[in-house]
């Protein structure tokens, strides 16, 4: 059979205005360069899996409308998806199966969703796709009619049996970065979280020696690639991490991935982080101050209890050349019309070197989505193509919607000009540790 990894790309937003700015500003612009093309780990991890002779092939398509009329030769194309693209994935999908190519959805959209994903796809996937795939493709090949599949059917997935993802397949394309994962999940559970802890319960790590293998595999393919980690929560193991970063250190990378504000806690993990060509840690700070945090990490309260460590945390990565991107949500239930200056000031002072804000966004399955329904303050239920953290999709408590989104608009004016990202990066810099 020919198959078809069809992933969309690029980001998505719907307010206007905030499309303007982000068009002009530099710190967004530069950022959403970063972050606009990487592509899909998940269907190369699929595609990895594929039972022998079959002819594989990715795509990527901005846009429906917009994808390869290849993907009609197939006979069977797999769509990875997220919420904010699930129309879009829905109308592909409809498209190819009217032209009689078999389609399986998987991801974190259809996971929380299946039964809607049922009426625009043969076969769907619930969970991680490494141990269903193989039996989709069989089922496939047999002419067996599609349904709904669970991983939850098949054996757990043991993270060191997993292959090199088929990075060959991406082919020339212009990526800026390559995705390597660590570890799958994270310990912690934050009510809005849409993350991969939708896909599995458990936080679970990867050998280290395979993690340089897939890096190897992508520096084989491409010698300067930056490598991104994709992972959840990488450095909540500190005798791992350090592990892994003194496993890193001798490839020469430059890195990046997504944390906890824990990483500083240890300071030869810091050293060990900047040693190995650690660039950037992405931190979920969520809000400046511990009083809006109570209650928002369900399991321990983590993020309440660590937030008066915040500004210590910035300072130890940073002051060794490790960039901190700091991110803040804006329209939590403690938050008041303050909160913009709140976090303007914050980044000043702890000259935070990249500063991400996003709404509150209640993704469907997470337990925010369910709160908010039960209290009556979804804005437009069912409406996934806007949850895009740049859209406004409930009514905050302490405020006007009208008044979230014109203070989130000012903030990202004043966040990303060129003299407030001068200033933040000037004393980045002057603060830096040669
Ligand atoms: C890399 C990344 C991107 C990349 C690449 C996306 C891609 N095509 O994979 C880019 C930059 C394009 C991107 C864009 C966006 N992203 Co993004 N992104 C991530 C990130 C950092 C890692 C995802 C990843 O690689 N996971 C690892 C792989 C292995 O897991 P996976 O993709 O889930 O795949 C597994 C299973 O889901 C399943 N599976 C997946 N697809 C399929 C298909 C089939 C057929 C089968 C059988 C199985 C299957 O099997 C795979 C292996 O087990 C996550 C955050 C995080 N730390 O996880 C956010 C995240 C996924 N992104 C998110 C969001 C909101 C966006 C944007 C909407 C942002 C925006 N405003 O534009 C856009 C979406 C638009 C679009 N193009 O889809 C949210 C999604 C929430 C949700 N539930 O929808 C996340 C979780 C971040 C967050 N803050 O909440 N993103
Ligand atoms: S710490 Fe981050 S990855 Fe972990 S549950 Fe919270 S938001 Fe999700």
């Amino acid at each position: 059979m020919k198959i078809g990894f069809l992933a969309l790309s690029d980001i998505r937003a719907h307010d206007p205005e905030l499309l303007e700015l982000g068009l002009t500003l530099p710190g967004f612009v530069e950022r959403s360069k970063q972050i606009a093309a990487l592509p899909s780990l998940g269907l190369l991890y699929l595609a990895a899996v594929t039972p022998e002779g079959h002819e594989l092939a990715y795509f990527e398509a901005p846009r429906a409308g917009d994808e390869s009329d290849e993907l009609l030769g197939c006979d069977l194309v797999a769509i990875s998806t997220f919420s904010a693209q699930i129309r879009e994935a829905y109308a592909i999908a409809d498209r190819l199966r009217a032209a009689g190519v078999v389609v399986a959805i998987g991801g974190l959209h259809a996971t929380v969703l299946p039964d809607e994903a049922r009426r625009h796809a043969d076969h769907v996937v619930v969970g991680e796709g490494e141990h269903v795939w193989p039996a989709v493709v069989r089922a496939t090949e047999r002419g067996e009619g599609g349904r709904i599949w669970r991983a939850s059917e098949f054996p757990p997935i043991d993270l060191a049996t997993l292959p090199v993802p088929r990075y060959d397949l991406l082919g020339a394309r212009p990526y800026n970065r390559f995705t390597v994962q660590t570890s799958r999940g994270c310990p912690w559970r934050c009510e809005f979280c849409a993350s991969s802890v939708m896909l599995s319960e458990r936080y679970r790590r990867r050998p280290v020696e395979h993690v340089v293998r897939d890096v190897r595999a992508v520096l084989a393919l491409r010698p300067d690639a930056f490598i991104e980690f994709a992972d959840d929560n990488t450095f909540v193991d500190k005798r791992w991490g350090k592990e892994l970063c003194r496993a890193l250190a001798p490839l020469g990378i430059k890195w990046f991935t997504e944390t906890d504000v824990s990483v500083a806690d240890d300071p030869e993990l810091v050293d060990l982080l900047a040693e190995s060509g650690c660039r950037q840690l992405l931190i979920g700070l969520e809000s400046p101050e511990a009083s809006a945090l109570g209650g928002l990490e369900q399991r321990a309260d983590f993020k309440a209890r660590r937030a008066g460590d915040y500004e210590r945390a910035i300072d130890t990565l940073q002051s060794r050349g490790v960039t901190v991107d700091g991110c803040f949500i804006l329209g939590l239930d403690r938050h008041e019309p303050t909160i913009f200056d709140e976090v303007y000031d914050f980044a000043r002072r702890t000259a935070l070197y990249e500063v991400q804000i996003t709404y509150l966004t209640p993704f469907p399955g997470t337990p925010l989505y369910a709160r908010l329904e039960r209290e009556g303050r979804l804005l437009a239920p069912g409406d996934w193509e806007r949850c895009t953290l740049f859209d406004v999709l409930y009514q905050p408590k302490r405020m006007t919607a009208d008044e979230l989104r014109a203070g989130f608009h000012d903030l990202t004016k004043r966040l990303y000009s060129h003299a407030a990202l001068r200033e933040r990066r000037g004393a980045f810099f002057a603060r830096r540790i040669a």
